[in-house]
């Protein structure tokens, strides 16, 4: 089936849908220019090894390298813009209120720059900070104020010596529960999941389509090359999210 005929396909099942969760991935981001983690021409792990980084051991072990790896990718947010893909999920969510519910693996915050609301950021945010051990003195966190941390790679508080981290779920993190919780539920409630831009590798994220189609949803995938959750798919749309979603979601 030639992509437009597809894409005209999974247009139809999306009109039959009550509710539409999306499940989003590093992918989307890819035509904004951010690099994704595992593609091997531009991904960022094609030379460094996620444990090496993303991982809160690797961050007391290396805090210099791993705070420097997420000042480089703070920085190239910056540059950035949400691309047509994002806009469309998110004039999509304007046109039609309360049917589509965005759950992201990305931080870099671009969905919600794009318009989109109520977006589940199931891996944090890349814009955020936070205390990387709770504040020994006892003092909340309003109290000890990261922005007054002592500037330095990575920044520390100037009382106890406490690290300041990005405010990411690591690799061996717990996912915060509310938006995963909120996720679940979107998720067994959907009549149709889009999985777009991941390569469905990390757990318990991609579990969510594996959660939705077991509880009847049609799912459609958008992504360039094949994927782990190819095999749950009704429709795979072979193409880049900025060039699909716009036609996908133009009703
Ligand atoms: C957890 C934030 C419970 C940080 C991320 C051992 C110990 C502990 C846990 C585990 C373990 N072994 C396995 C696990 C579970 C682990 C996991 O799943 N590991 C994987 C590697 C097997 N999960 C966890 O640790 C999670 N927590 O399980 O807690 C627990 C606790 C303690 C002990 C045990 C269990 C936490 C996972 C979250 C990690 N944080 N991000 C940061 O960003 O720095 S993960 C990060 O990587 C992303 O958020 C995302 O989730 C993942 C990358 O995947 P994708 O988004 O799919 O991106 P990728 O580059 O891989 O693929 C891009 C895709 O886009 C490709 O398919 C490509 O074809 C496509 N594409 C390219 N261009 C386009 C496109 N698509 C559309 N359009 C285009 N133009």
């Amino acid at each position: 089936m030639s992509l437009s005929a597809s894409i005209l396909a999974a247009r139809q099942l999306l009109q039959e849908a009550a509710h539409i969760a999306v499940l989003s991935g590093a992918g989307i981001s890819a035509e904004s220019g951010v690099p994704t983690f595992r593609d091997a021409q531009t991904g960022l792990w094609a030379h460094l090894r996620p444990e090496d980084l993303a991982t809160e051991d690797a961050f007391r072990r290396h805090p210099q390298r791993v705070w420097d790896w997420y000042a480089e990718r703070r920085a190239s947010l910056a540059e950035v813009q949400p691309n047509a893909g994002h806009r469309a999920l998110a004039e999509f969510q304007h046109r039609h209120p309360g049917r589509l519910t965005v759950i992201t693996q990305n931080v870099d915050g671009l969905h919600q720059r794009a318009g989109s609301t109520g977006v589940l950021a199931l891996h944090g945010s890349l814009a955020a900070d936070r205390w990387l051990d709770p504040c020994p003195a006892g003092r909340g966190p309003t109290a000890c104020d990261v922005a007054r941390a002592d500037p330095g790679r990575p920044p520390r508080c100037a009382q106890c010596g406490n690290w300041v981290r990005p405010a990411v779920v690591w690799f061996g993190e717990l996912l915060p529960e509310d938006q995963l919780r909120q996720a679940e539920q979107a998720a067994s409630r959907c009549d149709a999941m889009l999985v777009v831009g991941t390569a469905g590798a990390v757990y318990p994220a991609a579990g969510l389509a594996h959660q939705a189609r077991a509880a009847g949803a049609r799912l459609i995938v958008v992504n360039p090359h094949p994927s782990e959750l190819d095999g749950l798919a009704q429709l795979r749309l072979v193409g880049g999210a900025a060039q699909v979603l716009p036609p996908l979601l133009d009703f």
